[in-house]
C-alpha cells in the first residue's frame, strides 16, 4: 500500500511493527497534525464503524487505540508550538474525561494542541467524577473546565455535573467547554445552556476547543 494507506490501515489492523519508520516518512511530506487529521483520525473513524456494526471486537478496537496512541506520542515532538516564546501562559484550563468513560484519545488530542498554544492545562485522565474535576479547577485557579466523554451516557453525566456547579454555586466561576463524539453543538448550545447558569460551549474538535 502507498504509504499515507497503510498508515491508516496500520490503526485498523492495529499494527504496531514498523509504525515510526512509517510516520517518520510521513513527516518529510506533511506536518504532524495533518497527519493526525487526514490520515490517523480516518483509521480510527473505520474501527468505530466496524465495532458499531459488530464487524470488529472490542480487544481489536483496544489495540487500534493503542496503535493511535503510539502514533500521536511519536508525532507529538513534531507539532509546531505557536506559542509567543514569552513563556507566558495564556490561561489554565482542567481537562478530564467524565465519570464512568474511558476514553481519552480526543480529550489527550485536546490537550497536545493546547499546550502547544501556550494554554496551561491540567489533564486529570479518565473517569473523573465532578468533585474531582471542581477541585482542581479551584487548586489551579483554572480559567474554564473542559470535559471529555463519548459515550451517549456520558452526555448525562455532563448535564448533572453542569446541574451540580449551579448548585455550589460555582457556575458563575467556570465557563465549561464540552466535547466528544456523543454530543451535539445544538443538545450543548440550546439544551444545557438553558440549564446552566455559567457559560457552556461546545467543541466539535480539539481546533475548536482552542478557539473557544
Ligand atoms: Co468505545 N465506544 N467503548 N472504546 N470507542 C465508541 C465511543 C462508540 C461510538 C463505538 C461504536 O459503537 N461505534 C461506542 C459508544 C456508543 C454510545 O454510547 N452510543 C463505544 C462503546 C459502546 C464502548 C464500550 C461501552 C464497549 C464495551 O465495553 N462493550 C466501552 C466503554 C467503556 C467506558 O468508557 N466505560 C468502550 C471502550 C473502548 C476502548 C477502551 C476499546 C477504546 C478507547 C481507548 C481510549 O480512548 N484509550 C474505544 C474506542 C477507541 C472507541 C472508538 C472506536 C474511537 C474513539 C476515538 O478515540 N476516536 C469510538 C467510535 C467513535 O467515536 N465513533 C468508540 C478518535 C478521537 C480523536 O475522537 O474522542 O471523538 P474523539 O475526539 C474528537 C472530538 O470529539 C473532540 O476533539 C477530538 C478531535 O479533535 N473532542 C473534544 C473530544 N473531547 C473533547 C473535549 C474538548 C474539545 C473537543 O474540550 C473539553
Amino acid at each position: 500500500l502507498p504509504l499515507f494507506e497503510r498508515l491508516e490501515r496500520r490503526i485498523v489492523d492495529g499494527e504496531r511493527k514498523g509504525l515510526e519508520t512509517d510516520l517518520d516518512e510521513a513527516l518529510q511530506e506533511k506536518p504532524a497534525l495533518d497527519i493526525v487529521n487526514d490520515t490517523l483520525l480516518n483509521g480510527m473513524r473505520t474501527v468505530g464503524e466496524l465495532f458499531g456494526s459488530g464487524q470488529m471486537q472490542l480487544p481489536f478496537v483496544l489495540q487500534s487505540a493503542e496503535v493511535m496512541k503510539a502514533a500521536v506520542a511519536h508525532l507529538e515532538p513534531h507539532m509546531e508550538k505557536a506559542d509567543d516564546g514569552s513563556g507566558n501562559i495564556k490561561g489554565t484550563i482542567v481537562l478530564a474525561t467524565v465519570k464512568g468513560d474511558v476514553h481519552d484519545i480526543g480529550k489527550n488530542l485536546v490537550d497536545i494542541i493546547l499546550s502547544n498554544n501556550g494554554y496551561s492545562v491540567v489533564n486529570l485522565g479518565i473517569k473523573q467524577p465532578i468533585n474531582a474535576i471542581l477541585e482542581a479547577a479551584a487548586e489551579h485557579d483554572a480559567d474554564v473546565i473542559g470535559m471529555s466523554g463519548l459515550l451517549v451516557k456520558s452526555t448525562v453525566v455532563m448535564k448533572e455535573n453542569l446541574e451540580e456547579i449551579n448548585q455550589r454555586g460555582l457556575s458563575a466561576r467556570w465557563p465549561v467547554i464540552l466535547g466528544g463524539a456523543a454530543l451535539t453543538r445544538a443538545f450543548v448550545e440550546d439544551d444545557l445552556a438553558e440549564l446552566y447558569a455559567g457559560e457552556v460551549r461546545y467543541a466539535r474538535d480539539a481546533f475548536e476547543g482552542l478557539r473557544l
